[in-house]
């Protein structure tokens, strides 16, 4: 008798017509073999071994370069199950209209079964998953990212409690790629592109859109979040987690490294992503990171901005898009040191500091694992998790937001959270610095109707009997002339001070419309070099500006009809009352 999941890879097969099946055993011989063989057809380049030894680049189709949101569906029976925000298609539809781009998809091609853990292997919380894939690219980023081969196997057994995924790179025309969720056989469909997201089938489509509704249906939360403790010079450690949007600073958050001013803090990573979170039997919420990797953003990354990952990331690292000098080493916009006087860019073409284009594509990724980052946590693998005491929403905002704020209770913090706005960036594809709601950073991730999803955080509040205090923040806002207005970084330890002193009673602030707003005094800035009335301008509270606020979120919220709980219309509704008196 064949197992649940050797009976599901023979349809796959059936389907697809691959030359051969390779099942993945995650070992370190295999992922040696798969390179050799990238290098061999062109898919990877070596860079400098004796630089940046196990690290190799890779080139996508330039087409291919970042989510694809327009392309991506969740197939429920009934549409408002998907809600407003994501695309929907019946899941007959779906399954015929890709169904056809995946028959013969694999001809002459290897199919590879890549069994996987989604968190901790030894946690009551981790999940698993099985992707069938014929990118190379994607089996060796998936060692990387999860916990992935024979672990997976053995956990697994004769079960067929996993999440289906099959993915073909098909003929990578954007006018065929599709990413489907079919959360009601916890199954995905992607065809047509090799890109992360899309792509590493464990990550997003798994772990956030398919998660978010097993979490709903279960009493958990998937959340769009990093997950880091902070050391105190007293020995204390709170373990905090953050919701920023693609490409809003959560993976520098998560390493964050505390400058010279602020002695004996520390700061450890326990995730720089996802984070999974449950009701622990002490009432408070305990969050496990689900992968084993970082799929970081490159331009931007230097040793003063992270130089926790620029230490991760000099060995066994996969680069994406990213440039190559002279010496054969990775380049790209904002990396430490001048630029290189020549270079060769992204799509392998000549790249000098005049040329007019990037030299590294804006959405530039690396690959790499967690462990041989500098400041992982001794807790990250805990198969418990860590107790979170604090939840950040933040967004990219130019104006308005204020630096730092506090919610009154749970549910205005969930009402925070729904009323998060952010400029898009090269994350996904589509036009980049547009102000968009993204509730909770999940707008493109939330796998089910979002006013359901707002319904189930109210609940789980009503199951911590301690739930973590939820603050906004806001390391973007922006000066007349264009610039930041707050460093940013590792100077944002300044701020999570401040929300360790609210977390353990231990600072007051101030009661505004909006929330809990720091004293002058509230956030130590001695020594930091701000434009004059910065300060003024980061802890202001606007109140035509959130009046403007109310009228726009009221538009957003309307969607949701009857799905919308009638708590987030009361606390909209308690805003603007507040903003009159
Ligand atoms: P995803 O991997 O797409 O989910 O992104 P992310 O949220 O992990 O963002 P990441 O930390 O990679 O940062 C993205 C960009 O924002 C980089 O170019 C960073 O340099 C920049 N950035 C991060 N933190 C800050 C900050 O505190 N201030 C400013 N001004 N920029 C920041
Ligand atoms: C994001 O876009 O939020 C990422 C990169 O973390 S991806 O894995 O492509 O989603
Ligand atoms: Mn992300």
């Amino acid at each position: 008798m064949p197992t649940p999941l050797e009976q599901w890879v023979q349809e796959s097969a059936q389907l697809t017509k691959p030359e051969k099946i390779v099942w993945c055993d995650g070992s370190e011989a295999e992922y040696q073999r798969l390179i050799q063989e990238m290098l061999a057809t062109g898919t990877l380049q070596e860079l400098n071994q004796k630089e940046y030894p196990g690290c190799y680049l890779h080139r996508s189709n330039p087409n291919d370069v970042a989510r694809t949101e327009h392309l991506t569906y969740v197939c429920t029976s009934q549409k408002d199950d998907a809600g407003p925000n994501n695309n929907w298609m019946p899941p007959a539809e779906a399954k015929e209209k890709v169904g056809a781009l995946f028959a013969g998809s694999m001809k002459g091609r290897t199919m590879y079964v890549v069994p996987y853990i989604m968190g901790p292997a030894s946690s009551p919380y981790s999940q698993i998953g099985v992707e069938l894939t014929d990118s190379p690219y994607v089996v060796v980023n998936m060692r990387i990212m999860t916990r992935m081969g024979k672990a997976a196997l053995e956990r697994l057994g004769n079960s067929d409690k996993y999440v289906k995924g099959l993915h073909s790179l098909g003929d990578l025309d954007p006018n065929r790629r599709f990413i489907m969720h079919f959360p009601e056989e916890r199954l995905i469909w992607s065809v047509g592109s090799g890109y992360g997201g899309n792509a590493l089938l464990g990550k997003k489509c798994f772990a956030l859109r398919l998660g978010s509704r097993m979490a709903q249906q279960e009493g958990w939360l998937a959340e769009h979040m990093l997950i880091l403790g902070i050391e105190e010079p007293n020995g204390r450690t709170t373990y905090v987690a953050a919701a920023f949007p693609s490409a809003c600073g959560k993976t520098n958050m998560a390493m964050l490294v505390p400058p010279a001013s602020q002695k004996g803090y520390r700061v450890w990573t326990v995730g720089e992503d996802i984070a999974w979170m449950n009701v622990g039997p002490d009432g408070r919420l305990w969050a496990i990171n689900p992968e084993a990797g970082f799929f970081g953003v490159a331009p931007g990354t230097n040793s003063r901005t992270n130089p926790n990952v620029m230490r991760t990331i000099r060995e066994n690292t996969i680069f994406t898009n990213v440039a190559v000098t002279p010496h054969n080493t990775p380049y790209w916009e904002g990396m430490d040191g001048p630029p290189p006087q020549e270079a060769i860019d992204w799509q392998g073409n000549p790249w000098t500091p005049d040329s007019a284009s990037k030299a590294a594509h804006p959405n530039a990724r690396f690959t790499t694992p967690a462990f041989q980052c500098p400041a992982m946590s001794p807790e990250w693998e805990n198969p418990n998790g860590v107790p979170i005491s604090a939840i950040l929403f933040g967004g990219r905002r130019a104006s308005l937001i204020p630096l730092v704020y506090q919610s009154f209770d749970w549910q205005h913090g969930v009402f925070l959270g729904a009323t998060m706005a952010s400029e898009t960036t090269a994350a996904a594809t589509g036009k980049v610095g547009v102000v968009r709601r993204d509730p909770m950073a999940m707008l493109p991730f939330c796998g089910y109707n979002m006013g359901d999803y707002f319904g189930h955080w109210l609940r789980m509040g009503k199951n911590l009997s301690n739930p973590p205090s939820i603050f906004r923040v806001n390391w973007f806002r922006m000066s007349p002339e264009g610039h930041y207005l707050w460093p940013g970084f590792g100077e944002n330890l300044r701020v999570l001070r401040w929300v360790l002193g609210r977390v353990h009673n231990e600072i007051g602030a101030q009661d505004t419309p909006i929330g809990h707003v720091p004293y002058p005094t509230g956030v130590d800035v001695a020594g930091l070099d701000l434009e004059p009335g910065a300060l003024n301008e980061l802890f202001a509270v606007d109140r035509d500006g959130w009046k403007d606020a109310v009228a726009s979120q009221y538009e957003f919220f309307k969607q949701y009809g009857d799905r919308m709980p009638k708590e987030i219309w009361h606390e909209s509704e308690a805003l603007a009352k507040r903003l009159q008196s």
